[in-house]
C-alpha cells in the first residue's frame, strides 16, 4: 500500500467530517472502485485498471469492484473483493485488502432500507441501484475535502518531481540537433520509467520548432534542426499521483535573441503568476497576471497596436495565450477542478477548468506559454477581428518560432506557496 493506515483512517476522518452535517440517518454515501474496461473485440482483454479517484484516495485500495460506504451510524465500511486463486495463477495476486466480502453489499443495503443512496465514486455499471440523488453538495464537500493535499502527498509529490528531474537531465545531456522529437520522447520515457515512473501521467509532448506551438503537440519523426527550440511538457506517476512539468531548450544550446525575448517574457509572467499564489487569492487573478504581463512583452516587442488594457480587454493576447494559466493537479494530471467549473468563463480570451479561491494544500500547475500559432495567425477571421490590436506585419517576423510554456506544480501553503517541481 502506498499510504499508511494512519494516513487511510485520517482522510476518512475528514471526508466523515464535511459530510455528516449534509446526511439524514436514512441516507447511504456509496464510492465505487470501478470495474476493468473490456477493449472493443479484445475477447478477454481489457484496459489497464485504474480505481476511481475518490475511491483510491479514501481507501488505499487499488482492485476493481471495492466499494466504501458511509452512514451516520457505522462511519466507513470497506467492502473489497478478495483475491481469487484465478488471479494467483495468472497475475500473481498476491493479498486481499481488509474488509467485509463484498459478496454481503447487496444483502448489507437492501436490509438497511436506505431512502436516499449517495454515489460519489465510479458509477457502477452492474448492480441494480435506485437513480442517484441530488448528489451535488455532497460531492462539493468529499472533492473539496480531497483536494486539500495531505503531508503524504506532497511527499509524494515531491519524489515524483526529483524522478521527472531525472528525464529533464537527460533531454538536457542527450539533445543534440539530427534527433526527432520522438527520440527526445524516447529519452525522457525511458529515463524516468527506469527511476521509478510506473506509467507516464499523461501523452508526452514533444515540439520542435513550429510545433512548440501546438498545445498538445504528439512527437512526430520531425528532425530537430540546430536553431530550434524544443518544448517538452511530460511528466511522472506512480499509482496515479503525478507531477506536470513544462520545459523548453535550445537544440544548438543557445537561443537567438528571438527566442530569448520570448523566454524571458513567459518567464516573468510564471514569475509574477507564483508569486500570487496564496490562500484567499481568486485563480482568475492568477491567470490575469500571466495574461497582462505577456500582454506587456508582446507590447514591448512591438507585436501589439493596442494598450495592454485592450489587448486583454478584446480578448487579443487570447490569440497568443489561448489557454488557462493552469489547473489542480496531483492525484491524475486533471485534479478536482472540473466538476465545478461546467461552463467555464473567459478570462482575457482562456477559458478556465479552474475559477476558485485558492486554499492552503491546494497544488496547482502555473504555465503560461506565449506561442505563434499557424491556425490562429493565418485565419482571415482572426486577423480581420484583431487589425487595431495586433501588429500583423511585424508577425511575421516571428513566424515559425513555435512556443514557449514553462510549467511548475505550486503547493498552496498557510503563507504562501511552495514550487514543489523547483528542481526541474
Ligand atoms: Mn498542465
Amino acid at each position: 500500500m502506498l499510504f499508511s493506515p494512519s494516513v487511510i483512517a485520517a482522510r476518512k476522518a475528514r471526508v466523515a467530517k464535511a459530510l455528516r452535517p449534509l446526511l439524514k440517518d436514512s441516507d447511504v454515501v456509496i464510492v465505487h472502485a470501478g470495474s476493468p474496461i473490456q477493449k472493443p473485440g479484445g475477447l478477454d482483454q481489457t484496459y489497464p485498471f485504474l480505481p476511481h479517484p475518490s475511491y483510491f484516495w479514501l481507501t488505499g485500495f487499488r482492485r476493481p469492484g471495492g466499494i466504501s460506504v458511509f452512514t451516520l451510524s457505522d462511519g466507513w465500511i470497506d467492502f473489497v473483493q478478495p483475491v481469487t486463486r484465478e488471479e494467483k495463477v495468472w497475475e500473481g495476486g498476491g493479498e486481499s485488502y481488509p474488509g467485509t466480502d463484498l459478496k454481503g453489499f447487496e444483502a448489507w443495503l437492501t436490509g438497511r432500507s436506505f431512502t436516499q443512496r449517495f454515489i460519489l465514486g465510479q458509477h457502477p455499471s452492474s448492480l441494480d441501484l435506485a437513480p442517484e440523488e441530488d448528489r451535488a453538495g455532497l460531492l462539493e464537500a468529499f472533492l473539496g475535502t480531497r483536494r486539500v493535499k495531505d503531508q503524504a502527498e506532497v511527499d509524494l509529490i515531491e519524489k515524483l518531481a526529483a524522478i521527472a528531474n531525472t528525464g529533464y537531465r537527460r533531454i538536457r545531456e542527450s539533445l543534440r540537433p539530427g534527433m526527432t522529437e520522438r527520440d527526445v520522447q524516447i529519452e525522457y520515457e525511458s529515463t524516468v520509467l527506469r527511476n521509478g515512473s510506473e506509467k507516464l501521467p499523461y501523452e508526452t509532448i514533444v515540439g520542435a520548432g513550429s510545433n512548440a506551438a501546438i498545445l498538445h503537440a504528439i512527437p512526430t519523426l520531425r528532425v530537430i534542426g540546430d536553431k530550434d527550440l524544443v518544448l517538452i511538457d511530460a511528466g511522472a506517476d506512480v499509482q496515479d499521483y503525478c507531477v506536470d512539468v513544462t520545459r523548453v531548450f535550445s537544440a544548438g544550446g543557445k537561443f537567438s535573441d528571438q527566442q530569448t525575448a520570448l523566454y524571458q517574457t513567459v518567464q516573468r509572467a510564471q514569475k509574477k503568476s507564483i508569486a500570487l499564489c496564496r490562500p484567499g487569492v481568486e485563480w482568475r487573478d492568477v491567470h490575469l497576471a500571466s495574461a497582462r504581463t505577456m500582454a506587456e512583452g508582446l507590447k514591448d516587442l512591438g507585436l501589439l497596436r493596442c494598450s495592454v488594457e485592450e489587448a486583454l480587454e478584446s480578448e487579443a493576447i487570447g490569440i497568443f495565450f489561448p489557454h488557462g494559466v493552469g489547473h489542480l493537479v496531483g492525484l491524475k494530471v486533471r485534479d478536482t477542478g472540473g466538476p465545478f467549473n461546467p461552463h467555464p468563463k473567459r478570462y482575457a480570451g482562456a477559458r478556465l477548468r479552474v475559477d476558485l479561491p485558492l486554499k492552503e494544500g491546494y497544488l496547482v500547475t502555473v504555465e503560461p506559454g506565449l506561442y505563434f500559432i499557424d491556425a490562429l495567425l493565418s485565419d482571415d477571421e482572426t486577423r480581420s477581428k484583431f487589425k487595431d490590436q495586433i501588429h500583423w506585419t511585424e508577425i511575421e517576423a516571428w513566424r515559425g518560432i513555435g512556443g514557449v510554456r514553462l510549467e511548475d506544480d505550486i503547493l498552496i501553503t498557510e503563507s504562501g506557496h511552495r514550487n514543489l517541481t523547483e528542481i526541474i
